[in-house]
């Protein structure tokens, strides 16, 4: 929470020591896949803050190669939907990816085409294996710490992310005074 006199202090900030590629995305990438439109126009109008960073090693996108990577969400909401990645299914469907939570606390949103889904909790020291045919999306349920988890997928798995942001994942995770809770999302466009 923020209050008017104080501040507060992060510590313990996680970046690999060697990476290839640093994504940075923006408020502004995200357009249209918040539930609450005008709280994602009132955030805009005071800037384009970065809701999460990857971190990545180069591997060639051949059978057989493994990328490997850290993503920090960062604390927020828009409205009353907390900030998280984009999500995507792999572009070849049949690749599996695991998630290795280092700091902070989150859910895992998941689903397949055939209309499974699932969300799992995200913590410091949890594994999560994602199947094949899960799309995923990681998001930051803690009100003032980065989420920071390792990943590791087929390097020739590639990324459909139009399917996500044409209908949505079938959940929200959403903060309606109590704290993360899974919702259905009433614009779901399966
Ligand atoms: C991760 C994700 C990363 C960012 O490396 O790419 O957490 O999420 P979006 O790609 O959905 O923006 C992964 O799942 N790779 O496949
Ligand atoms: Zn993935």
């Amino acid at each position: 929470m923020d209050t008017p006199h104080g501040f507060h202090i992060t510590f313990g900030r996680i970046v690999p020591d060697r990476y290839d590629s640093h994504l940075e995305r923006r408020l502004s990438s995200m357009k249209g896949q918040y539930s609450d439109e005008q709280a994602f126009a009132r955030l805009a109008q005071n800037g384009d803050p970065v809701l999460y960073e990857v971190y990545e090693l180069a591997r060639p996108a051949v059978h057989g190669e493994l990328l490997s990577g850290i993503s920090i969400v960062h604390p927020g909401k828009v409205g009353n939907e907390y900030y998280m990645t984009k999500g995507h299914f792999h572009q070849l469907l049949e690749t599996a990816e695991v998630y290795y939570c280092l700091a902070g606390r989150g859910r895992m949103v998941t689903e397949t085409p055939e209309g499974d889904w699932a969300v799992e909790e995200l913590a410091a020291g949890k594994v999560l294996y994602v199947p094949p045919r899960w799309a995923h999306r990681s998001v930051n349920t803690s009100e003032n710490e980065d989420l920071v988890t390792l990943f590791v997928y087929p390097a020739e798995a590639g990324h459909d992310y139009k399917t996500i942001e044409t209908r949505g994942f079938r959940k929200l995770i959403l903060d309606l005074g109590k704290g993360p809770e899974v919702v259905d999302n009433p614009a779901w466009g399966g």
